[in-house]
This record gives structure tokens, sequence and C-alpha cells, in this order.
């Protein structure tokens, strides 16, 4: 099965023609409206800012079936990490001055302030007439603003021949850019940010063998971090390497995300320190099972040990960020899942973005969700999409299986999916853990607590 027939095209047609500042999204993946892939994520204060690529269908005529479709970029933007506005196109294909506009090579991008000024690299493929002849390369449009708009330069930056390009600064002040083509590059970038200054150096001491490509860099107690996605075996899974120089030599440590269980070929990522917890951004198949060449965005926290080594990161549904108990809770992006009598499907397989449900199959069956944010708490009443076509009994517990009822809820039979209200057994407040368990076979696609007129207030900010 081909997934990208099973989509009713007008709805990806719809969700395509997106607004600036639409907020969509919430746990993983964090995008829930279109395919996002690689993303960059970026600190400007208070704000995050994840600079994607953009994946969409391919179409007749329309670059490379059964391959990468990539037309222009989008960014993201949250406070919270939990609820993602999206700002928009800010650049397409058509507009990059050196670029084939028919090429759909718009691969994975970086940003990064500089002076004031944001500087948006970004990989495509070159006409022969430009400074660095045909075949992909590496461009900067640049911008007064982290969403844009962005302006391309004329030329790409000469003497570059790849992809996947990143740019990191230094503590001095010295700026570095690093690309992938088979093998990792990096050069020090001139203070204009748009010109080498440096000849281009292999990044030497990395794995030989097998695919490289995505470099990140970032320096953490004075350590420079080169972590990259290689095929050690048969898929890219997440590496890091430890240097004493941003341009090396670095010696391999090991691995920060294992190869992706469901066959994902790629995966390619950024690091940020935000509000002191770090957060990987990588990029999973999650709306598009059967074909990874239309990915989407997720997040993990990630964590180092007492020497500095990264923590494996395992990637999770329920990503980063709190939830409000007052917006839509989707227990199926889950923190834990029973072993048996519980699982996750597509509300409908031939429209995945509608997002997913959770069936719980038997009294054996639960779903933990972590950090639900209930602020100060007095919720009278909560409501449960819900839908028992052979009826039975559902409910949420607080904390764990044991934990106290806060709802339950018996269901007649009904094939329909129905959102019930019932007054809450307890009101949580703070942030909590909750799990989800019934009798029957009962499908949920949301809970969310009706907003107490009084007493409502974030514990979180
Ligand atoms: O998104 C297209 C390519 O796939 C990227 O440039 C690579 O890093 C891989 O993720």
């Amino acid at each position: 099965m081909n997934i990208k027939n099973l989509f009713n095209r007008s709805i990806w047609t719809a969700s395509l023609a997106v607004c600036t500042g639409t907020a969509v999204m919430a746990q993983n993946p964090l995008v829930r409206d279109q395919f996002t892939a690689d993303p960059s994520a970026m600190v400007v204060g208070d704000r995050v800012y994840v600079y994607p690529s953009h994946d969409v269908y391919w179409e007749e005529n329309n670059g490379r079936e059964n391959w990468f479709c990539m037309q222009d970029y989008h960014v993201f933007s949250s406070e919270n990490l939990t609820d993602w506005t999206d700002h928009g196109v800010i650049l397409r294909q058509e507009n990059v001055p050196w670029g084939n506009r028919t090429a759909n090579s718009m691969w994975a991008p970086d940003c990064i302030e500089s002076n004031g000024k944001y500087y948006f690299y970004f990989p495509d493929h070159s006409n022969a007439s430009s400074v660095n002849g045909e075949g992909f390369t590496i461009g900067v449009a640049v911008a007064d603003h982290p969403e844009g708009p962005f302006v391309p330069q004329a030329e790409p930056i000469k003497g570059v021949k790849g992809i996947d390009p990143n740019v990191f600064i230094d503590d001095d002040g010295q700026a570095y850019l690093y690309w992938s083509q088979g093998h990792i590059y990096g050069a020090k970038l001139k203070e204009n940010m748009l010109e080498l200054a440096t000849e281009p150096v292999i990044l030497q001491e990395l794995p030989s063998k097998g695919l490289k490509e995505g470099p990140y860099m970032f320096k953490r107690k004075g350590s420079y971090y080169l972590t990259y996605p290689h095929v050690e075996n048969k898929t890219e899974r997440l590496e890091y390497a430890l240097g004493n120089q941003p341009l090396g030599p670095f010696e391999f440590q090991g691995v920060i995300m294992d190869e992706s269980p469901t066959g994902c070929w790629t995966n390619h990522h950024s690091i940020i320190d935000f509000k002191g917890q770090h957060y990987l951004f990588y990029h999973h198949n999650d709306y598009s099972p059967d074909f990874d060449k239309n990915r989407s965005i997720r997040a993990d926290s990630l964590f180092f040990e007492a020497d500095g080594r990264i923590r494996k990161v395992v990637p999770s549904l329920r990503g980063i960020g709190l939830s409000s108990a007052y917006e839509k809770v989707h227990l199926d992006r889950y923190s834990q899942l029973s072993e048996t009598g519980a699982t996750i499907a597509f509300l409908e397989e031939s429209n995945p973005f509608l997002g997913w449900k959770t069936i719980l199959g038997n009294q054996e069956g639960w779903v933990k969700f972590d950090a639900v944010d209930f602020g100060k708490g007095n919720a009278q009443n909560m409501t449960w999409r819900v839908r028992a076509p052979q009826g039975g009994k559902v409910q949420i517990r607080q904390g764990s299986k044991e934990g106290q009822v806060i709802s339950e809820v018996e269901l007649d039979r009904n094939a329909e999916w129905q959102s019930i209200t019932v007054p809450v057994a307890h009101q949580p407040s703070g942030i909590q853990d909750l799990v989800l368990q019934g009798s029957g076979t009962i499908e949920v696609d949301w809970v969310r607590w009706e907003k107490p007129t009084e007493g409502l207030g974030s514990l979180s900010k």
C-alpha cells in the first residue's frame, strides 16, 4: 500500500494553504497539518524557532517519483514547546535566483543569528550558469527577523558543493559552515556570513564506512560536539563525535538515537538548550508509514551524563512541553503503553492528518500520558470523545493505574463517535500524569476538561 495514494488530495491542498500565524500542533509529531523534515531549531529570546524542510507529494512532471519532493520552506515557533505557530512560507524554489526552479530539492536547511540579522542556509540544485556550476550547492537568504521575510543572495556560497548546511558561531565570534557530500566538510565563514574564509576540509576521524550527512555542531563546557546521521547498518542513526577545535580532529563517541524501528531511512536533527533543558529535534515518517520520503518533525528531551557523554534518546510520541487539561489531550501520543490490550491507530487510514486514536481492547490495556497541566484545578466537568461499538466502561486515573479515579464513564453500545460531557469524580490540580484504562472495546480520540471560571492558572508559567 502506498499511503500517498490514499490521502484525500483536497484536504492536503487545503492544508498547504495554511496561513501565516496559525497555531496547529502539539506533542509528536510537532506539526499536524503538513509534512516536515530535517528540523533545525534555534532559540531566540523566549521562543524556539524551527526551520524544517517541507516534504510534499510527488506529482507528474514535478520532481522524481518515489523520492524527496521539496519546493519551499516554512518556519514554526513556540514559547511553550506545545503550541507551535506556522509563520508560513519563507522561501520558495522559484525565488532562488541561481536555483533550478523545478528541481524540488529544497533539502535540509539551517538558520543562525549574527549581528542582528538572520542567515538562512539552504541546499538547492543550481543552474549551470551559477558560480558553482550545476548540482547541489548551498545558498543563503537573509532577514531582519527570524520569521522572515528572507531575501536570497544572487549566487550560492562560492566553493561549496553539497547538502545539509549547518552554521556554528564560536565564543570568539568566528562562524563555521558545515555541510555534507559523502563526507562531512567544514570551513570558516567570513564576517559577512556569506562567503567561505578558508578552504573546505573533510572532518577527520569519523566512521569511514556508510553515508554520513546532516552535520550539526554545538559547544558545551569547552568541547565541540559534532553530531550527524550515519548509516552504520541499513538506515540512518544519529551519532556524535567530540573535538577540541571546531574543525576537529574529532573522536567518535557513540549513538544519540538508534535507527528507526519502523524503517524510516533518514533521520536528521538539531540540538538546543532552551531554558536549561536540552532538546533533540529529529524526524520520523509518522503520517506516512509506507513512504519514508514524507516525514514529520518531532522533539524529545536530551540529557548529558556527568562526564559530558550524551545519554541515548529513546524516541517518544509524548514529546516535549506540557499539555493543557483545557485543550484536547490526545492520549494516543502516549508516554507509556501496556504490552497488551491497547493499540494506537489512525482515525481514518485514508487521511492520516486527521490524527490517531487509542483502542482499548480489554481490561489489561492502559495508556499513560505524562505532564498535563490542570493549573489550580477546580474543573467540574470533562468531555470524552469516544466510540464504543460494543459498549463498555472507560476511566482516567491520576498518576498511575492505581491512582485516584478522575472520571469514569459507562458507555452504551454505539458505533458512532460521541462527545460525552460528564461531571468529574475528582478535580486534579497542578501537573499530573494520566492513565487511561477500560473494559470492552473502546476507542478514545481525545479528552478535555472544562475550563473552570475561577481558579484557572497555569503552574507552568
Ligand atoms: O530531506 C532530504 C535529505 O534527507 C536531507 O537533506 C538529509 O539529511 C536527509 O534527511
